[in-house]
């Protein structure tokens, strides 16, 4: 562990100014770039985030999204650093299958919201994406207008790594735009699948943009996505769609009727939108406004945001004790040949569970593991 004095350079800063892009090798350098940088430490990465600066801000960001064990001490001491002046923000997740428009959606919330002088953090949450950032950076130019504001700040998804390790690195990302001041977080869900929980678990708002005439008019239902969200938003409602799109919206209007609300106290409502036209999407954000004045009204808020800091503690603890047993290199060994054996029907289900086990247990040293935390 190199604790605070752990060191690094970055290169985030020479990106365009609305995007950033992920440093994929913070202690590389990156090929071709200079390797003297200042290093820095946790405290001027904490004075660099809070008096705004962009560049501290990207780098304390790579930081956290480095995989590399050296990094890790370092990032958590400048994320607790800023922890004190997080959270002032609302916190809106977006998701809906690829190709519903998120992207747009969110080049023209965010540009009107921009407009209006908030100032806005896009973040992606993509476990599937690759090395190359995958579909965000197509994205880039779909929020090239967004990019260009001053107000605003995108950032890639994490790449590489499972579910968890992408969802830790973003709630912490959030946590340090928020720092900067950054007063309105949009989290775009990629991946498609497991990636929706993880969203509706990391922000206040959960917003489901559908399509209308896509088959199906209750697409999405059987997922269960729907009980998960605070407002849907049938968006294309332009041109042709129009009239289709209206009757999505009161289809889905009558469907909400007989579902659990996603947060209680607040019923999800229906709007038709034109991401491209730009229509709609004011009144997105004013509903988005009257569930955060009624939801800090009733407290259930806060209590929210509460529930979200313990259960995130309790899925590090299980995302932990997940990376030991599978890094270890016992069980690594051992597993293929166990488990063609329990297919085989071989050795139980159970014997080969213990197996694998044991030699977790008999393979680990108490110092190393107390050590690696
Ligand atoms: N007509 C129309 N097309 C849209 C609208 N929003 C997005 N699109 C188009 O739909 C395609 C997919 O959009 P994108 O934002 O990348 O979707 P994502 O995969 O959900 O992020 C693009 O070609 C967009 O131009 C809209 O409101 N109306
Ligand atoms: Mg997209």
């Amino acid at each position: 562990m190199c604790g605070g004095d752990a060191e690094h350079r970055m290169t985030d800063e020479n990106q365009m100014p609305g995007v950033t892009r992920e440093g994929s090798s913070p202690e590389g350098g990156g090929a071709g770039r200079p390797l003297a940088r200042r290093r820095l430490g946790p405290e001027d990465y904490v004075r660099g985030i809070l008096a705004g600066d962009r560049a501290i801000l990207a780098r304390a960001i790579t930081l956290v999204e480095s995989n590399a064990a050296a990094h890790m001490d370092l990032a958590q001491e400048v994320v607790a650093g800023v922890l004190p002046h997080a959270g002032n923000s609302i916190r809106v997740g977006i998701t809906g299958v690829p190709g519903v428009g998120k992207s747009t959606f969110i080049e023209a919330l965010g540009t009107h919201l921009c407009e209006q002088g908030r100032k806005v953090a896009v973040l992606a949450v993509d476990p599937s994406s690759t090395v190359t950032g995958g579909s965000i950076l197509g994205d880039k130019t779909r929020m090239e207008r967004l990019s260009r504001h001053p107000n605003a700040f995108i950032r890639p998804s994490p790449s590489a790594g499972n579910l968890g390790g992408v969802t830790r690195k973003s709630r912490e990302t959030i946590v340090l735009c928020e720092a900067f001041g950054y007063d309105t977080i949009i989290v775009e869900t990629v991946g498609v699948g497991q990636s929706e929980t993880a969203v509706r678990a990391m922000v206040d708002f959960f917003l489901v943009l559908l399509l209308a005439g896509a088959g199906d008019e209750l697409q999405g239902m059987k997922k269960g996505i729907i009980e998960l969200a605070d407002g849907l938003a049938i968006n294309k409602a332009d041109g042709q769609n129009k009239v289709a799109a209206e009757a999505a919206r009161l289809e889905y209007s009558r469907a909400l009727h007989y579902l659990k609300p996603g947060s209680s106290g607040w019923r999800a409502e229906v709007f038709t939108c034109s991401s491209i036209e730009g229509h709609g999407i004011p009144e997105i954000w004013e509903m988005i406004v009257r569930f955060r004045e009624q939801m800090t009204g009733t407290g259930a808020f806060s209590a929210r945001r509460q529930t979200q800091r313990a259960n995130w503690m309790v899925e590090m603890i299980e995302q932990h004790l997940y990376d030991s047993f599978y890094s270890n290199p016992s069980v690594r060994e051992a597993l293929p040949e166990v488990r063609a054996a329990v297919l085989e029907g071989r050795l139980t289900t159970s014997a080969g569970a213990r197996d694998l086990l044991r030699r977790f247990y008999e393979t680990s040293r108490l110092e190393d593991m107390v050590a690696g935390l």
